[in-house]
């Protein structure tokens, strides 16, 4: 399988992140990238290359031109406020949540940084906009391989994206890499294309981009809302709406769930996506489901990986596999690399 991988992805390092009423180091660190790449290269999982640089049109296509706009001068504008800036991240103080206004922008950038925002966990350092436009290319890169008639590709990207919509960044996504494959898929020809999400979290972002649209489905197994991030989207009954009512599954699953539970939850999953009929998949990747994940509650072991790979594989489709999560840093490259390897082993 082919890798999508661009190092520029370390230009995004945030240093703290808000925690408990605390600032802690941030969990999401250049470190898992690396880690997955030598795993990569130890198992000869086949050609690791730098993508093309996508045109700006291609991020258009999820993204608000204002929200763009935003993410690609924020830190210059951060610094300007203060020169002493250039030594902390960019972290959020105040949201718009209901009754407040969003289509007014306002001049002032603390207040555009929450309105392009939902948590303040995912700071915004001096290369973020480097690292995600660099991202989003490796995943339309991938879109582009499996176009061309790939079987697989693999978006080796952070900042992950599936947190991230159409205009605001959190759980430490500011493109949504996911959302950006699967336009792609569609815009060269896919007719319908299928998001599954099996990062431990919701992806909340790629459910509300294709939430009412019947073109692209969005599945997703990931820790119950009521007592898991992101809390405020990722119910069962949350189903889609007008005409995408019907074409989005969530499957949420309590805390401590284990293998063959979460693997039930897959089948279900992949069979909703083939009674769909779609014509090609995307997967957002996360492996913080692993048990020594530190701020996720599942109990996957390293050898479930590679029949998560298997069983993906054989739903047949052409698939693009775009990194998200997954924060256990030491054993981040076996599991991510197992379900690719997995998946090689069984595809056809
Ligand atoms: C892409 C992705 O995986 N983003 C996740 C962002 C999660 N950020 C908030 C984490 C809050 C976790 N609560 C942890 C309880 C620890 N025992
Ligand atoms: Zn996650």
């Amino acid at each position: 399988m082919i890798t999508f991988h661009n190092d520029s992805h370390v230009l995004h390092h945030g240093r703290l992140e808000m925690f408990r009423g605390e600032l802690v180091p941030c969990f999401e660190v250049p470190e898992r990238v690396d880690h997955v790449l030598r795993e990569l290269r130890e198992r000869r999982l086949g050609p690791i290359e730098s993508p093309p640089h996508c045109d700006e049109l291609a991020l258009s296509r999820i993204h608000s031109s204002r929200y763009l706009d935003f993410l690609a001068h924020a830190w210059d504008e951060w610094v300007a406020l203060d020169p002493a800036n250039v030594q902390r991240d960019a972290i959020p103080s105040y949201w718009p949540v209901r009754t407040f206004r969003s289509d007014v922008l306002p001049a002032s950038f603390a207040a555009r940084l929450g309105l392009f925002s939902f948590d303040a966990g995912s700071p915004l350092t001096a290369g973020t906009w480097a690292a995600a436009r660099k991202g989003a290319d490796c995943a339309i890169a991938a879109a582009q391989q499996v176009l061309a008639g790939g079987r697989a590709a693999f978006a080796l990207t952070r900042p992950p994206g599936h947190h991230a919509g159409v205009d605001f960044f959190g759980g430490y996504c500011f493109l949504n890499n996911a959302a950006l494959a699967a336009q792609s898929l569609r815009d060269g020809g896919a007719q319908r294309v299928a998001v599954l999400d099996i990062d431990y979290h919701h992806g909340n972002g790629t459910q509300a981009i294709f939430y009412e649209r019947s073109d692209v489905f969005y599945a997703s197994l990931h820790g119950d809302p009521h007592t898991e991030y992101p809390y405020y989207l990722g119910y069962a009954d949350e189903t889609g709406k007008g005409q995408g009512l019907g074409c989005n599954l969530n499957l949420p699953l309590a805390r401590g769930t284990a293998f063959a539970a979460w693997r039930e939850a897959l089948g279900q999953a992949l069979r909703a996506i083939a009674v769909f009929e779609a014509q090609a998949l995307v997967v957002s990747l996360g492996v913080d489901t692993f048990a020594g994940d530190p701020i996720a509650g599942f109990a996957l072991a390293s050898p479930d990986y590679l029949r998560i790979g298997e069983d993906l594989a054989a739903a047949g489709l052409p698939t693009v596999l775009v990194f998200e999560g997954g924060y256990a840093v030491g054993e981040i490259g076996i599991n991510a690399v197992n379900v690719l390897d997995g998946f090689s082993q069984r595809a056809v």
